[in-house]
């Protein structure tokens, strides 16, 4: 998937369209979801034009690979999260229902977020 530079979180990036950040360095920035699915619901998008963590993970640099991972961490350290708990996703591509074609990484806290995949007596096959 090539990147349109008009997607919603580039434009965030470029201060076109606001944002509740959290935290920036030079390789990441870091706002909370504008639909927040838990009590504490943050993303970490990388500053470089990536769509996904495959794409990402080929082309970027390795400082741009440290600085995002790293801010990732910060942010959830910054926020209080380790201790109590927390859970990081990327999204990437249609069955995962990626909406924004920037990489993003949620980050999900402040309740129990329950197990990550169905119960195995609720799984098919
Ligand atoms: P995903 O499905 O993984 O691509 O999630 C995209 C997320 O981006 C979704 O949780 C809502 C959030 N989002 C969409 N538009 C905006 C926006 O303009 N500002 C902020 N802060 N978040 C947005």
């Amino acid at each position: 998937m090539t990147y349109d530079s008009q997607n919603i979180f580039a434009k965030i990036l470029r201060g076109e369209l606001p944002c509740k950040k959290v935290y920036e360095d030079d390789h990441a920035l870091a706002f909370y979801d504008i639909d927040p699915q838990t009590p504490v619901h943050v993303l970490v998008i990388p500053k470089g034009a990536y769509v996904s963590f495959d794409d990402f993970s080929e082309r970027a640099s390795e400082a741009e690979i440290a600085g995002w991972i790293r801010a990732v961490g910060k942010v959830a350290r910054d926020l209080g999260l380790p201790a109590p708990g927390y859970r990081v996703i990327a999204n990437c591509g249609a069955d995962a229902h990626q909406e924004v074609a920037h990489l993003h990484m949620h980050l999900f806290a402040g309740t129990d977020l329950g197990r990550m995949i169905k119960p195995r007596e609720k799984r098919e096959g």
